[in-house]
């Protein structure tokens, strides 16, 4: 049994469709970081930097933070959704790293100027949007040489997926990235994936293109 922190965005999302993905047992705890909840003493001693998700495995007492930890910890636990060794398992974390380092921050700051401070500072709007759609085309490349990032499904596409998912947040024209679409589309339509889209509340459908 799995205990999950969480609450309705891209990080939190990537640990709860994992867990629907692999089909582990868990347990839900929101944490509104919308009031601060994320500060309490009690959630800090499992996540110390203060933001969600995080686990804990009753199984074996482990606390996680940092969802790219929690989706290679889920996939090793269960055997499921990344190779376990080989050239496969690196080219998996390649485009987590990608996702951590990379597309979540960069997104994260298009979503902070463009949809939450528009016409604050102008200079980071374009800067970060600009950047985003270097990022979508370089996923778009990746995509039309493979079906999910990776080759198969993995928690590569889990980290991925749920930052493409707020494309209108970054005045994104998925039409204009054909090969991220279809992937879109596809991990969009997965049961896991509707499922744990809608932890730890219902928040209106998956976004979909026009
Ligand atoms: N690198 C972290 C980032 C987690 C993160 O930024 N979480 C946000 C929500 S998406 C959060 O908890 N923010 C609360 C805060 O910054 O106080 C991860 O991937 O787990």
């Amino acid at each position: 049994m799995i205990d999950l922190y969480t609450w309705t965005t891209p990080n939190g999302r990537k640990a709860s469709i994992m867990l629907e993905e692999v089909g582990l047992p868990y347990t839900v705890h929101a944490v509104d970081i919308g009031k601060d909840e994320q500060f309490k003493p009690d959630f800090l001693k499992i996540s110390p930097n203060n933001k969600i998700p995080a686990i804990v495995d009753r199984d074996t007492g482990l606390t996680l933070m940092e969802s790219g930890a929690i989706l290679i910890y889920l996939a090793d636990k269960t055997g499921q959704l990344m190779p376990k060794s080989g050239e496969g398992r690196y080219k998996v974390i390649e485009w987590l790293m990608w996702q951590m380092a990379g597309a979540g921050p960069m997104l994260g700051q298009v979503h902070h100027f463009v949809k939450y401070n528009p016409g604050k500072a102008p200079y980071a709007e374009e800067r970060f949007v600009k950047e985003a759609q270097r990022l979508y085309k370089v996923l778009d490349a990746q995509l039309g040489k493979h079906e999910y990032v990776a080759g198969d499904y993995s928690i590569a596409d889990i980290a991925i997926w749920p930052w493409i998912s707020r494309f209108e947040w970054q005045t994104i024209d998925l039409d204009a990235y054909p090969n991220v679409k279809r992937w879109y589309l596809a991990i969009a339509g997965r049961p896991a994936v509707q499922k744990g889209y809608q932890v730890p509340k219902d928040m209106g459908p998956i976004p979909m293109p026009k």
